[in-house]
């Protein structure tokens, strides 16, 4: 233990990245002082389980606290509801299949992939009608990319709310989808002239319809059915979804039984088809689709304090945009008057979850920590007194603004607002 903390202080210093010449707070132990090291655990005692204890894994019991939540004065019922990704406790960018946010409108479907069908019908020269076993037989694609409910930071519109990026942030996931272009099913049946959207349709009680224009439709969409190289889960629509790259999570159909080709979209024909921005003045926001360009601190948060004390700090976060890359994300430790360029690590993917990290020598002094993400569209992630400005204070849906975080001397986190 004491060998690899010197060598992880050595890199340290190389890197020039404790500065001031500080060093991780390594306890000198005299040998035989250890007892993890010299006294036999119990661990060392027993014959472990073996192979096929576990036939699908699951994480270790001291990970309990690792899991999805819920509020539950949030919504009436679960069934119609959400709970939210415990960013707090991730690294990377790939959200694990059982810790990703679920939102449904009827609760979740149990499909039997057998009588599964996909149903393409409308301004198409021929109506077909799939198994999953014919969809799998169309060249297929593995794409990374992030799924966000345009109603995530909904609940902080108005100032801070929740104590915990899992609450603020936690509507979000990002994964590896492995399905057919949407395009390659489109074209199978062939697409009239005067075609103009696309309308998916889950098979959920909740009969989600969404309406697509064609050109999203033929870009970049897929028909999924593995998510991180498993079958998609239950709660994301097993055993078929509609991915829908960069644009909000409500448009992505789970449990999808039908694609209508039309000339005109849902929203014109039903009431409920689609979600809109309600400004100051009265009006909406009609057509919001793309999701903005984000970001927000991870660790530390309310719900990962610093329990280290003072010294080398790994400040780290997420960063996403449905315009394409990140190209910068910014961080500050004093609520904006000084910013520093992160260090973005693992694969920088358009419309995918990019992890930054800013490593630091924490003085144990206050800190209100932001984070400002940049896209390669040139978007500039507002802060939230901006988009108040813009868009008033009556909306739910695409609050992309700046988060606030404030860690004390003691190590604690909230969540604040700095103006
Ligand atoms: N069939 C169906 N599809 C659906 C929904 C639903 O209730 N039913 N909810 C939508 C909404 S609002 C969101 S944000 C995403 C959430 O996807 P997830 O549950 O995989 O996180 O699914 C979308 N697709
Ligand atoms: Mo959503």
């Amino acid at each position: 233990m004491g060998d690899s903390a010197r060598l992880d202080r050595r890199r340290l210093l190389t890197a020039g990245l404790a500065a001031g010449g500080a060093a991780l707070a390594t306890r000198a132990i005299g040998a035989g002082s250890e007892p993890a090291i010299t006294e036999i655990q119990d661990w060392n005692r027993y014959l472990g389980e073996g192979v096929q204890s576990r036939p699908y894994g699951i994480p270790s019991e001291f990970e309990a606290n690792v899991v999805r939540r819920d509020v539950e004065w949030l919504t009436a019922s679960t069934e119609s509801s959400v709970n939210f990704t415990p960013l707090q406790d991730l690294d990377g960018i790939i959200t694990p299949n059982g810790l990703c946010f679920e939102r449904h409108h009827a609760g979740i479907a149990e499909i039997d992939p057998a009588q599964q069908r996909l149903m393409i019908n409308g301004l198409v020269d021929t109506p077909l009608v799939f198994t999953m076993e014919d969809l799998k037989r169309f060249p297929r694609e593995n794409r990374i990319y992030f799924l966000e409910c345009a109603a995530n930071s909904g609940m902080e519109w108005r100032g801070s709310q929740l104590n915990g990026c899992q609450y603020t942030h936690g509507m979000v996931h990002c994964v590896m989808y492995t399905g057919v272009p949407l395009k390659t099913i489109l074209q199978e049946a062939g697409i009239k002239t005067n075609a103009k959207w696309v309308m998916p349709e889950g098979a959920d009680s909740s009969a989600m319809t969404r309406s697509i224009p064609l050109d999203k439709a033929l870009d970049d969409c897929l028909v999924a059915f593995k998510m991180n190289g498993e079958a998609l889960r239950p709660e994301q629509g097993y055993p078929l979804r509609l991915v829908v790259p960069g644009w909000e999570g409500n448009m992505w159909v789970k449990w999808l039984r039908r694609l209508e080709v039309g000339d005109m979209p849902w929203h014109q024909r039903e009431e409920t088809a689609k979600y809109t921005d309600l400004l100051a003045n009265g009006k909406a926001r009609r057509f919001t689709w793309v999701m903005d360009v984000k970001s927000v601190i991870t660790s530390p948060s309310p719900q990962a304090p610093v329990t280290h004390g003072k010294g080398p700090l790994v400040i780290s976060g997420l960063a996403w945009s449905g315009k394409g890359r990140i190209k910068r994300v910014d961080v500050t430790t004093d609520g904006g008057r000084n910013w520093k360029t992160a260090r973005i690590d693992g694969p920088s993917l358009p419309k995918a979850l990019h992890r930054f990290y800013l490593d630091i020598d924490w003085d144990g002094s206050d800190l209100l920590l932001q984070s400002r993400a940049i896209d390669e569209a040139g978007f500039v992630q507002p802060t939230k007194n901006e988009l108040r400005l813009a868009r008033g204070e009556n909306s739910i849906y695409h609050n992309n603004g700046i988060q606030t975080w404030h860690v004390k001397a003691d190590g604690a986190v909230e969540n604040v607002e700095v103006s």
